[in-house]
């Protein structure tokens, strides 16, 4: 490449790329592949090796500078940086705009409004289109030098677009970690032994202040424009809205979601709008900022002490606080789940008073590493139980005391067990009185022992009443009992006294549903009834034996085996049987010509589902697994058969095919006429 080329191509590619990277990173539009962006990116690096003399400070390849020099030093801003007075309730705002109508003497004012986000105010300043110098609000006359680390930053242009840029701009902004990016920076500092950040907002300004731009670099930082400072060299738009269009044209990110709204009801509806979708956005926000919009209007109104009466920050209710962690416990729900809950010194969160918030399971408790005495943020949004946002490390006391999970209910003693690692259950199912009302409402509904008339709300007080503790004391209850609770008169008491006796005879399906074993519903109680014909061998099967059933795993054996090694449990099963529950005796099934065979289906069968011939092969005898292994006795492949049979071949499973299995049935191998 002659010098001239070069020159001309490396000027070429950081129009292309910067044209590119406003696409993808300020429009999120882009308009080529992430790898034409790198090639592109790539040829320009090796041109700018080669040629030293054509590198230059605007380069898409300078966002990481080679030197952190500079760093933190101070800046003065050409213009103040303006910070905003704050409104909490609409009272308040209605008098804000009433001021700015007396001061301007007319009616409706026209106002920009847009989401006040959570981050860090920064000052860019462009020389004839070049980012020059990037500086923190600081105290508004001099903030610190952030130049090496906002150029890491994707959406902020380093050069502005357009042919005729201002020949000085300061860019007012505010600099955020969108929620996404805060979560996955956390999971990272976790991962890497260091301290997760307690907000967003802390995120961002610790991200931004650090003395090496290339961890910065690796932190998806934004940024929003919104206002402006020095300005030389251009004439300057006469409203907000202008303003902000003008700042878009030039590349520089806006927020989307402003809107020009006139008069004070117009600023209400915004607010409350965004209020409503302030949980949807990508961002966190604290309020909402409402600018006049005309310029001349603004300097009418001017400024008192480095905040505009022409602005103001609509704040939301403080949803988040700090507070102290007294204690942790455990409760029960109906359902037998266990949720750790922090006891709080109680606080003002959002209007209202905290003192309880929910970690919801114990892995999360593990995860946020809440110790008894750590200061934590709580929050809570709209109705919903507040909760734990993140421990404030850096304040926590040296005599904090992490809590140990209980292994048996707090309620009851029975053992706890975890269903996929996450939720922590009691298994005392059948004893636990966090769960009695639950049991029994199950115990006797349509699908279980159907006991017509024992619903709700007689169940409710059968138990507040202290008549009914578990299951087996409703087949020792008497007409009189049940006679005088509320809509019980002498009919319907023994209607509901005679429904009890005649659900002692029952099915066994029936019956193992009804214990309301955790993880066993309606099929895998049929399941387990087939598999072990009756209640002792299942009583006493272990694990190994139950996962043998099908469609049982480890997790669901697991919560089985625990339900069935409670003793309580067990005491409440020997008084059902003892009250009289019984069923019928399932004939187990005569050997079959698959007895004790392992087979595994694969491909698409032409004659019958998948189901179809997973049943027919139980029918058989077979146990049907879904993955091919050396205890595999046979594959049986249809059509398009896949890796299975690869596998099957590889171990020496024998592979037979739709043909085989009809064989194995007995039909003739046409099949059906
Ligand atoms: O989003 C913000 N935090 C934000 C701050 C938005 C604005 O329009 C602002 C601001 C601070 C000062 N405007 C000014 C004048």
């Amino acid at each position: 490449m002659t010098e001239d080329t070069a020159a001309m191509r490396a000027s070429a590619l950081r129009a292309l790329l910067d044209h590119h990277s406003h696409r993808y990173y300020v429009l999120d539009d882009p308009e080529i592949s992430d790898a034409e962006y790198d090639r592109l990116f790539t040829e320009l690096v090796e041109i700018e090796r080669e040629r030293p003399d054509l590198a230059r400070a605007d380069s898409p390849t300078q966002r990481v500078g080679a030197r952190p020099s500079m760093a933190f030093a101070p800046v003065a801003h050409g213009q103040a940086m303006l910070s905003l007075g704050n409104v909490f309730t609409d009272q308040e705002l209605a008098g804000f705009d009433r001021r700015v109508r007396e001061r301007l003497g007319h009616g409706d004012v026209s106002y920009v409004a847009e989401p006040k986000l959570d981050g860090l105010a920064v000052s860019l300043r462009y020389e004839n289109g070049v980012l020059a110098r990037a500086a923190t609000r600081g105290d508004g006359t001099t903030g610190e030098d952030v130049t090496a680390n906002v150029r890491t930053i994707r959406v902020c242009p380093l050069r502005l677009r357009g042919d005729a840029p201002p020949r000085i701009l300061e860019v007012r902004g505010e600099v955020y970690l969108p929620r996404d990016g805060f979560l996955r920076l956390n999971e990272s500092q976790i991962a890497q032994g260091a301290k997760p950040f307690a907000n967003p907002r802390n995120a961002a300004a610790g991200s931004l202040r650090q003395l090496d731009p290339a961890v910065t670099a690796k932190r998806p930082l934004r940024l929003f424009c919104y206002a402006i400072g020095e300005f030389v060299g251009a004439t300057l738009p006469f409203s907000q809205e202008a303003l902000l269009k003008f700042l878009a044209d030039l590349g520089l990110p806006v927020n989307p979601e402003r809107r020009t709204v006139v008069g004070y009801e117009a600023c209400l509806q915004y607010y409350e709008e965004l209020g409503r979708r302030r949980g949807d956005l990508p961002y966190e926000i604290d309020g909402v900022v409402y600018k006049v919009n005309d310029v001349a209007e603004q300097r009418l109104l001017g400024e008192l002490s480095r905040t505009p009466r022409w602005a103001v920050a609509h704040k939301f209710p403080a949803e988040e606080a700090v507070t102290q962690v007294l204690g942790i416990e455990v409760q029960v729900g109906r359902t037998g789940a266990l949720t750790p809950v922090a006891v709080l010194a109680p606080v003002a969160v959002g209007g209202v008073m905290v003192s309880h918030a929910t970690l919801h399971n114990p892995e999360e408790l593990d995860r946020k590493d809440v110790r008894v005495g750590d200061f934590v943020g709580v929050r809570r949004a709209g109705d919903v139980i507040p909760e734990i946002v993140g421990v404030l490390y850096e304040r926590r006391p040296p005599e904090a005391v992490s809590f140990i999970f209980p292994d048996r209910c707090p309620v009851c003693g029975s053992p706890v067990v975890r269903d996929e690692g996450v939720v922590a259950r009691c298994a005392g199912g059948l004893v636990c009185q966090a769960q009695r009302r639950q049991t029994i409402r199950h115990f006797a509904s349509r699908r279980a022992m159907d006991i017509v008339g024992l619903g709700d709300k007689l169940v409710e007080q059968l138990v507040l009443r202290g008549k009914v503790a578990t299951v087996a004391d409703l087949y020792g209850l008497t007409p009189g009992d049940l006679m005088g609770l509320d809509r019980m008169g002498e009919r319907s008491a023994a209607k509901v006294a005679d429904a009890i006796a005649a659900s002692r005879h029952t099915t066994l399906p029936r019956f193992l549903y009804a214990l309301g074993i955790p993880e066993v519903g309606e099929a895998t109680a049929a399941a387990l009834a087939r598999h072990f014909g009756d209640l002792e061998a299942l009583m006493a099967a272990d694990e190994d034996r139950l996962v043998e059933v099908p469609d049982v795993g480890p997790v669901v054996a697991h919560a089985i085996a625990a339900f069935f090694s409670e003793v309580h449990n067990r005491e409440v099963i020997a008084a059902l049987k003892a009250a009289g529950v019984s069923w019928p005796r399932l004939e187990r099934p005569a050997p079959g010509p698959l007895s004790g065979k392992t087979v595994v289906l694969t491909g698409t069968l032409e004659g019958m589902t998948r189901d179809e011939a997973r049943a027919a092969l139980e029918r058989l005898g077979a146990k049907v697994a879904s993955s091919v292994s050396a205890r595999t006795d046979y594959v049986v492949a249809g059509q398009d058969p896949g890796s299975k049979v690869k596998r099957a071949e590889e171990l020496g499973v024998p592979v037979v095919g739709e043909d085989g299995l009809r064989a194995w049935l007995g039909e003739d191998q046409s099949g059906p006429a």
